[in-house]
């Protein structure tokens, strides 16, 4: 810590102005041949405000402290989760790979068969990057689940359910199930039946010793794409707790469908505040457009998508991105009281409202502002 404070101090005045950080930054996000990545002078201004916590333009050394320990300590030794999503028997060749052209889809993103991604990439990732945490997700469905068409006619449709006839159902179709909970549901062909083989994970795919399980959707009135949450997030798995419990900070995620369960629990990954990496070869999707629209959000919301053949430089710490470097200073920004004069100040927490109540439910798009004098 000493060290690199001294060595990035240039002029010697015992702080870090926002040149001295900006050579920082310069040195921290760097590929794996040492090529510094670009960041623009909005992002290196950002980041300085994140750390410079009196607002002053010039970080000293109890800021930087903070800064060494919250933030390039882990961007440098990141802890590192796999996350293989839905690798099951129906996705590959059962019931949902049957009704839908996820093969066809696959070999349009680049001739590689669905299997391909559990069978061949996600093996050889397993073998050659170091991981921290390996973790597996499931769909498990009991069978009267709310997800299968052929159980449409063993609920009530809504009033205002796009289709209010369960007879005239196709596959694919939204309805909405007037619950409770009222409830908007895709209807995909019965699948990953608790215990059935099309639930089993596929037998080729590698499964780490030491894996964490989580099984989703097993409430038979709940679907649950992403492996963090369900639909409606009434309820939450315990992966988030299993990865933290751990030290994670990093998550990569692949599986199937990229469009469906990978995005849903990418997307999530990221509102946990994990910096999260989409592994696209190692992924197989539906629909090249709802693909692509995933992959947008995910880099909109400060997450990557990487090829498996970059994952053993990041987790290994040699190829910092700076989209996660980003994420990792609006997480630290949340634990940081700023005074007034630093623009951050909007995002110091509020702990009361005025009821006086816990304010507990705050995210980072929608953040708490303080009331100013
Ligand atoms: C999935 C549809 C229904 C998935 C799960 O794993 O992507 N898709 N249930
Ligand atoms: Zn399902």
């Amino acid at each position: 810590m000493e060290a690199c404070f001294a060595a990035f101090d240039k002029d010697e005045d015992g702080s870090i102005n926002i040149n001295e950080f900006s050579a920082l930054c310069k040195a921290l996000f760097r590929n794996e041949k040492g090529k510094p990545y670009k960041l623009d002078s909005q992002q290196v201004s950002d980041l300085f405000m994140i750390f410079n916590t009196s607002g002053d333009g010039s970080m000293s050394k109890q800021e930087f402290v903070y800064c060494w320990n919250g933030w390039i300590k882990k961007i440098v030794r990141p802890q590192s989760a796999l996350v293989v999503v839905d690798v099951q028997n129906d996705f590959i060749s059962g019931s949902l790979a049957l009704h839908r052209p996820v093969i066809e889809a696959a070999e349009e993103q680049d001739n590689l068969e669905t299997r391909d991604a559990a069978l061949y990439i996600q093996p050889r990732m397993l073998d050659t990057v170091p991981f921290d945490m390996h973790c597996y997700s499931l769909d498990w469905h009991p069978k009267d689940h709310i997800s299968f068409i052929e159980n449409v006619g063993i609920r009530t449709l809504a009033a205002d359910s796009p289709i209010q006839d369960g007879g005239k159902c196709n596959l694919y179709d939204l309805v909405i199930f007037e619950g409770p909970p009222k409830t908007s549901q895709i209807l995909w062909p019965a699948h990953c039946i608790q215990e059935s083989w099309g639930a089993e994970l596929h037998k080729d795919l590698k499964v780490h010793p030491n894996a964490k399980t989580v099984f989703k959707g097993v409430n038979p009135q709940l679907d649950s794409y992403s492996a963090f949450y369900d639909n409606q997030k009434l309820s939450k798995t315990i992966l988030d707790e299993l990865i933290r419990k751990e030290g994670v900070s990093d998550l990569y995620i692949c599986g199937i469908a990229t469009d469906v369960c990978v995005a849903s629990t990418a997307f999530h990954a990221l509102e946990l505040g994990f910096r999260t990496a989409l592994v696209s070869d190692a992924s197989r999707g539906i629909n090249l457009e709802n693909i692509n629209a995933a992959y947008n959000r995910i880099k909109e919301e400060h997450g990557v998508i990487v090829n498996s053949t970059e994952v053993k430089a990041m987790v290994q710490g040699r190829d910092r991105r700076p989209e996660l470097g980003y994420k990792l200073a609006l997480e630290c920004r949340k634990n940081i009281t700023y005074p007034a004069k630093n623009k951050n100040s909007k995002y110091n927490k509020q702990i009361t409202n005025n009821d006086g109540n816990m304010n507990g439910n705050e995210t980072i798009s929608n953040p708490p502002q303080l009331v100013r004098a």
